[in-house]
């Protein structure tokens, strides 16, 4: 009944629209430090391997708001994606307290080992009952302190020292416990709060103090290193969990490939950048850790039932 050969079909082909999903991604640093020169990496990534159907759209600078507004966004759906540092997590989970702790890891390889291992991604997995699906874990790196008031060479320096740190309670406890004075704030206001003097001090990696151009509003960096800040990627749970197997495995795989180009973006920027800060004039201490690690030794007993 149907033979014949077959007839060029040649009525004109509907093109099927490819439906393209945006997602908006968000963070809070500068629009030339590594986060946001990874993010635009890891959005051609994500175009390539899911043919256009992902598009990322970056948002740097606090522009989709600060880091515990964007993690709020998440749960709530309202936005797709964000790129923090683990210490305003503590508001959500008490698990990621382990990674804030000061001093907890020795060099970048010892953090590299926890977070791409077992007890990294145990981590990432407690996100899940708060709305939120943690990719893999990018890099904000070790973090100095940096004032306008005087150099600091060992803890008794820090005394009274009016000290921006982030919403995190061990990062409080931590520079409590060395006798500075400090108080929690969003990182978009911090450069506002340095140049009017309302605080002298904060605490950041090198990448961030030039790229956020704290030189120009403090004199002294000291390389303290005394905590180590993970950056996690992270993706809102009901966004997530509305796409396509294919396109969960797209992000998740991008987001490891890119992981690899930020760290060494900012290994780069960590060797290159404290001859910049020198020639700005900030004048850069390296510390000996011991006196430091002494004197906040007790915190990790402090939080260990908190913590588990
Ligand atoms: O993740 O707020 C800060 O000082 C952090 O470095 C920022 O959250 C980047």
């Amino acid at each position: 009944g149907c033979g014949g050969d077959k007839k060029s079909d040649n009525s004109p082909k509907q093109a099927t629209p490819t439906a393209v999903t945006t997602i908006k991604v968000g963070h809070v640093l500068a629009p030339d430090h590594p986060y946001t020169i990874a993010l635009k990496r890891f959005a051609e990534i994500v175009d390539k391997k899911t043919a256009g159907k992902l598009k990322v759209n970056v948002f740097h600078s606090s522009q989709l708001g600060n880091e515990r507004d964007m993690i709020e966004a998440l749960q709530l759906g309202t936005q797709q994606m964000a790129l923090v540092s683990t210490a305003p997590l503590a508001g959500f989970t008490k698990q990621f307290l382990v990674l804030d702790l000061p001093f907890i890891f020795n060099d970048y390889k010892g953090a590299y080992k926890v977070l791409d291992g077992e007890i990294g991604q145990n981590l990432l997995k407690t996100l899940e009952s708060q709305g939120i699906v943690g990719l893999t874990y990018w890099e904000n790196g070790f973090r100095h302190v940096t004032n306008s008031k005087r150099p600091i060479q060992k803890p008794e320096d820090l005394a009274s020292l009016k000290i921006r740190l982030m919403e995190n309670p061990i990062h409080m406890d931590t520079f409590k416990a060395m006798g500075a004075n400090p108080l929690p704030m969003a990182f978009g206001e911090l450069f506002t709060a340095l140049q009017q003097k309302t605080i002298d001090a904060q605490e950041n990696p090198v990448p961030i103090i030039w790229t956020s151009r704290f030189y120009e509003v403090q004199k002294y960096c000291s390389l303290t290193g005394h905590f180590y800040a993970a950056a996690p990627l992270l993706v809102s749970k009901k966004f997530m969990d509305g796409l396509p197997a294919d396109q969960q495995k797209a992000l998740k795989e991008a987001a490891v490939e890119a992981r690899e180009y930020e760290r060494e973006l900012l290994a780069q920027q960590n060797k290159d950048f404290i001859s910049k800060l020198k020639e700005k004039k900030m004048e850069v201490i390296e510390v000996d850790k011991g006196p430091f690690k002494e004197a906040v030794k007790k915190v990790w007993a402090q939080y260990e039932a908190t913590i588990g």
